[in-house]
């Protein structure tokens, strides 16, 4: 199988309203894999970076805010095809356009309302990954899953 790995990162309001296992459940149960996971709260400077591509954007200040504000569940998740399904399962940016059974669809409302309390579940970007786990490919963890001869056969 072509194994491939993203990065997935629960925010800081999908972690104070207690969502963790909720989200992990959704790509466990699926069948991928968690190779690194680690809670952090985020620098102004990491979130400045890690969102570089969206600087030019009107709300790059206030959703760099929200990321540093508290803590970020940071995973690494590996499969195959889990860089595009992952994102199936996240659901559309904007969870107002987001299906019901992805993880926005259900359990999110608005896209981030960044002054206050943001409503934001999570965010996913495969380019993103090289800043948060490029440097740190030794810090994944190699193991055979037991549900891996079930999922893939
Ligand atoms: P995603 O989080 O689905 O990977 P993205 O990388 O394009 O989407 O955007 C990163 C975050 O930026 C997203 O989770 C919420 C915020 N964002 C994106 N588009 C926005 C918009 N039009 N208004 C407000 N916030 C937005």
């Amino acid at each position: 199988a072509e194994m491939e790995r993203t990065f997935i990162a629960i925010k800081p309001d999908g972690v104070q309203r207690g969502l963790i296992s909720e989200i992990i459940s959704r790509f466990e149960r699926k069948g991928y894999k968690l190779v690194a996971v680690k809670i952090v709260i985020p620098s102004k400077d990491f979130a400045q970076k890690h969102y570089h591509d969206l600087s030019e954007r009107p709300f790059f200040n206030g959703l760099c805010e929200f990321l540093s504000s508290g803590p970020v569940l940071a995973m690494v998740w590996e499969g195959e095809g889990v860089i595009k399904y992952g994102r199936k399962l996240i659901g559309a940016t904007d969870p107002q356009k987001s299906e019901p059974g992805t993880i926005r669809g259900d359990l999110a409302v608005v896209v981030g309302r960044y002054k206050h309390h943001s409503t934001e579940v999570m965010a996913l970007r495969q380019r993103r990954m090289r800043l948060n786990c490029g440097s740190n490919q030794r810090k994944l963890v190699n193991y055979t899953s037991n549900a891996e001869k079930w999922v893939y056969g």
